[in-house]
């Protein structure tokens, strides 16, 4: 049986089971992380992303060295929106950071979809809750996709380094479907390969057009090798300089203002349309809609106007009332 000061002691095997839990979407999970709440908001989240394959995993591995050499705990959630089905972990993403299974001060879990929508961001939200709550002060986020991916790692994390290769395609093509915006860090790793230094270049040119303010982290662009850890220590620093830079003149406070208000619309949105969906479709005013649609006796989008106009009837008299 979990137990909540277990988890809140850091012990893993009870950080493991709560986060299995919080991936079943199991109701217990609920109740525990309303009681782990209070004691998170500490730690510093750091979302890694980019499309498959650019060397996420690599660079974590190589972060988590750096970390653990300035003497702090590591956790580190990897995100995996394509396994649906298997649901397990991503044997992957383990292998790239398994030289830290024996370390005490390192706790690595992946978490798959379940399919739902929105499904796997929420999970690892509450996944760094629980992190959070164990005391961890750095926790990584992995999460594959540059901009499509379904967990939107900004809202999640503090600071975004944001992964490439050099060459088109993958790399810099992708970066531009418009998360330029979201990135802190631009990291282009596999510097080995040719034409990096004109994947820097051009990741510049792209972040020089943003106006410069003063009050703004001005997002830097590194070249790394994950596999060597050449500029691992350097990205490490840069994260550690961007922490710094947040804790002063309230700007954490500010940015956790403004993730946990989106977090917050987004529960109550979630629970929302839950509740309503759940009352409406079973009405009477939809199941006629419905049938008006099918004879051709409307069209969907006045039937659809019609079944709003039933929430409205609702929200005078009863539940909804706001
Ligand atoms: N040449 C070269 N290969 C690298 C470098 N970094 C990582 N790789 C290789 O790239 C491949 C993918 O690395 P991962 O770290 O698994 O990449 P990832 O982004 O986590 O991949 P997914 O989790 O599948 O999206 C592996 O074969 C790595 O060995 C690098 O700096 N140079
Ligand atoms: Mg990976």
């Amino acid at each position: 049986m979990l137990d909540i000061k277990d988890i809140l002691a850091g012990n893993q095997n009870a950080g493991a089971g709560m986060i299995r839990l919080v991936e079943d979407r199991d109701p217990l999970a609920h109740e525990l992380l309303k009681r782990l709440y209070p004691h998170a908001g500490r730690a510093f989240i750091i979302g890694i992303t980019g499309s498959p394959g650019v060397g996420k995993s690599s660079l974590i591995d190589g972060l988590i060295a750096e970390f653990r050499g300035l003497n702090k705990r590591v956790a580190v959630i990897a995100c995996d929106p394509s396994s649906p089905v298997t649901g397990g972990a991503i044997l992957g993403d383990r292998l790239r950071m398994q030289r830290h299974a024996a370390d005490e001060g390192v706790f690595i879990r992946s978490m798959a979809s379940r399919g739902e929508k929105g499904g796997l961001s929420r999970a690892a939200k509450d996944a760094v809750l629980v992190l959070d709550a164990m005391g961890y002060p750095i926790i990584i986020i992995e999460t594959a996709g540059a901009g499509q991916t379904e967990v939107d790692v900004a809202d999640i994390a503090h600071s975004v380094g944001i992964v490439t290769i050099p060459g088109t395609g993958d790399g810099i093509q992708a970066i531009k479907a418009g998360i330029l915006e979201t990135g802190d860090v631009f990291i282009v790793n596999k510097s080995d390969r040719p034409d990096s230094e004109a994947a820097v270049f051009e990741l510049n040119m792209m972040l020089g057009l943003r106006p410069p303010s003063k009050d703004v982290w001005k997002p830097l662009v590194l070249q790394t090798q994950a596999l060597d850890g050449t500029g691992v220590r350097e990205l490490a620093r840069v994260f550690l300089s961007h922490f710094d830079f947040l804790r002063q003149e309230g700007r954490l406070e500010k940015k956790q203002i403004k993730m946990e208000s989106r977090y917050f619309q987004s529960l109550v949105r979630d629970l929302a349309l839950e509740k309503i969906m759940a009352a409406l479709e079973t009405s009477k005013g939809y199941q006629d809609a419905f049938k008006k649609i099918r004879l051709r006796g409307t069209d969907p989008v006045t039937a659809a106007e019609s079944v709003m106009d039933t929430i409205r009837v609702l929200n005078n008299d009863t539940k909804y009332h706001c």
